[in-house]
């Protein structure tokens, strides 16, 4: 295991944390019990799983795709986090076979992709910018440390261990070589977690190489298009030369160090930007980790819905101008708002910063828990944040990268709420249940409970192993105004022990001890920057960490007429029987009335309004009921 050296913190461990919330848990035993075998039910159907037998032939139908084996190695990921914090033999033994199946399609060289193996094998490695290859091999890696870490079982481990290796025998910048990048980025951050569990630092050396091919000159996706046929080109030309030459699609535009402003795709651009922060990290880079700063502070500052949704456009699948978010043309794929989660933890982990953990915690509860319905088996590709009753989750889809993403996350969701330091302890979300920290040379036990996201009274127990002097951490999210704090009933001075967003309790902390905060939770009004024009005079709803909306469902008018005064009273009102049990907002608004409206189209003076009492949703909650209009932002007086 190798140890890192410049993160302020560690992440811990999934099977480190025992969750027992009443919001989270019943998701994640819908993730258990539905998401997972729903994927796998659909990986089999379609023809993923099988397709690692490597017996498809031409004529056969379907084709395999070539990122199909990428769905399947997140189907794993997300089972194996599953299985480490809940044994289940009949789950364990289903990966064992799916696992033979993977290690029985590698070839003689190492080589693992389906596609490549028996569709086209003469066009291995033959176009980096777009076939996926890396990607998918990024997928499996990440997967197959999972699955040894919640097994111990090394089966895939080795089998991508052989695969990695042979990757790192053939791009490299030794003689005989070759360069290359992947198009969509993924393989960085998991060549970061296959060293930090091997300990081969070969790995970490070979993400450096693929972060920094990006952005030559000439790039490596041109010098590709030198040698490939019009019509293996022809995804590559339609991304890249829409304005002259540019591979901005998957941030190749500059290198990566002097790049400031997110561009392109942006689940690769996530992708890419946590695994340039892991490397960073690693190897003590500061002009790496300087970018990783500046693209973090235009994205969260130019570029982010407040759902924490990201990559606004539906043609590039990705980001454009600053400010430029639409609501009901949004794309917000969920797996760009899962891409700035895996972002945000990596960022909180280096500087120690809340505003990270604020983005990661306002993208969980909104624009990623959004992917996935409240049953588990139907799923959202894109998160608009306006709709005129047209957009609906669904069971699956061709291109399947956000379902199974989805359902990793979840799996996984304990190891984002704690991080571990030899001195402290960090506690980034409040999310009730147990966790063994190590800490100050000790085991720490944590307890937390609370009722989170729907109150802020949260009571943390610590249990060392021993009395021990440590620091204990709380974030006060950057969303809550008024905080207090006691330890064992003495309340505490805030303003002498916040830093960087985290409350730091420093003591010698006794078993049994025990502390509560209050995180004054009042109904809020968002407001957009004015350069957001689609927002101007409207207002967006959240209460905590969670952001509403206005559905049709409870509020059967056009919603677009329905207007908020700037002192309308807003009430939460915990409502068990809706929505698998959610807050809902009430208030009073006004309703721009036509009922004295004749056949004209225009009249001179203003409209008419009538008082009309409206109920907002949480926006993670939407179209679970008739199909009908939703709005996040309201329109104000
Ligand atoms: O290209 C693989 C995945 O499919 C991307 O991450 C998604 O945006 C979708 O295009
Ligand atoms: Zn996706």
């Amino acid at each position: 295991m190798s140890q890192a050296t410049n993160r302020k913190m560690s992440p811990v461990s999934v099977a480190q944390v025992a969750i027992d919330d009443g919001f989270w848990s019943q998701r994640i035993e819908t993730n258990r019990t539905k998401t997972i075998p729903h994927e796998y039910k659909q990986c089999k159907e379609t023809g993923r799983i099988d397709a690692f037998d490597l017996a498809w032939k031409p004529g056969d139908e379907p084709v395999p795709h070539y990122f199909w084996d990428s769905d399947v190695a997140k189907w794993i990921e997300a089972a194996s986090y599953s299985l480490a914090t809940h044994p289940d033999p009949e789950l364990d033994k289903l990966l064992d076979e799916v696992i033979e199946k993977i290690a029985g399609a590698q070839q003689p060289d190492g080589y693992l992709n389906v596609y490549f193996t028996v569709v086209e094998p003469e066009k291995r490695w033959k176009n980096l910018g777009m076939w996926h290859e890396l990607y998918c091999a990024g997928h499996l890696m990440e997967a197959a440390v999972a699955h040894y870490e919640a097994t111990g079982k090394r089966r895939l481990l080795d089998v991508m261990c052989r695969y990695a290796d042979y990757i790192a025998s053939v791009f490299g910048s030794n003689p005989g070589q070759r360069y290359g990048a992947p198009g969509h980025e993924e393989i960085e951050l998991a060549l970061v977690k296959l060293y930090r569990v091997t300990g081969d630092r070969k790995y970490l050396e070979l993400s450096r190489f693929f972060v920094d091919q990006r952005g030559q000159n000439p790039s490596v996706f041109q010098r590709e298009l030198e040698y490939l046929s019009e019509e293996d080109s022809r995804i590559n030309r339609y991304f890249f030369e829409r304005n002259g030459f540019d591979t901005s699609y998957c941030q190749d535009h500059l290198p990566v160090r002097e790049q400031s402003e997110a561009v392109g795709h942006a689940v690769r651009a996530a992708y890419l930007y946590s695994g340039m922060a892991d490397v960073a990290v690693e190897t003590g880079d500061e002009e790496l980790l300087r970018a990783c700063r500046r693209l973090w502070d235009n994205v969260v500052n130019k570029k982010m819905y407040v759902t924490g949704g990201i990559g606004s456009s539906r043609l590039n699948e990705g980001f454009t101008e600053e400010y430029d978010l639409p609501n009901r043309d949004a794309y917000a794929e969920t797996c760009a708002a899962i891409g700035l989660i895996f972002w945000a933890q990596r960022m909180l982990h280096i500087d120690a910063d809340a505003r990270y953990a604020d983005v990661m915690e306002r993208a969980l509860y909104n624009g990623a828990l959004s992917g996935v319905s409240i049953d588990g088996e139907k799923f959202f590709y894109v998160n608009p944040l306006a709709s005129n009753g047209d957009h609906h989750r669904q069971e699956w889809f061709g291109c399947a990268c956000c379902p199974p993403n989805i359902a990793r996350l979840i799996a996984s969701l304990g190891s984002y709420i704690y991080s571990e330091s030899p001195s402290d302890v960090y506690i980034h979300l409040y999310i009730s249940g147990q966790a063994e920290l190590n800490t100050a040379g000790t085991r720490v036990k944590i307890s937390q409970q609370s009722g989170y996201p729907w109150n802020g009274d949260i009571e943390v127990k610590i249990e060392p192993a021993e009395a021990a002097e440590f620091g204990l951490n709380l974030r006060i999210p950057g969303w809550c105004r008024k905080a207090t704090l006691a330890v064992n009933d003495v309340e505490m001075d805030n303003a002498s022990i916040v830093r960087s967003g985290y409350a730091r309790i420093y003591r010698r902390w006794q078993p049994g001890d025990t502390v509560r905060l209050n995180l004054d939770m009042p109904v809020e009004r968002v407001a957009a920057h004015p350069n957001v024009v689609e927002n101007i005079g409207r207002v967006a709803l959240s209460r905590g960490p969670v952001i509403f909306c206005l559905e049709e469902a409870d509020n059967p008018v056009p919603l677009e007429r329905i207007v908020l005064p700037r002192d309308a009273k807003l009430t939460a009102v915990f409502d068990e029987e809706l929505l698998g049990g959610v807050v809902k907002i009430k208030g009073e608004a006004l309703l721009i009335d036509d009922a004295d409206w004749g056949d004209e189209l225009y009249r001179f003076g203003s409209v008419t309004m009538r008082p009309y009492s409206f109920t907002a949703i949480p926006y993670y909650a939407w179209d679970h009921r008739m199909p009908g209009q939703m709005r996040v932002w309201i329109r104000s007086l």
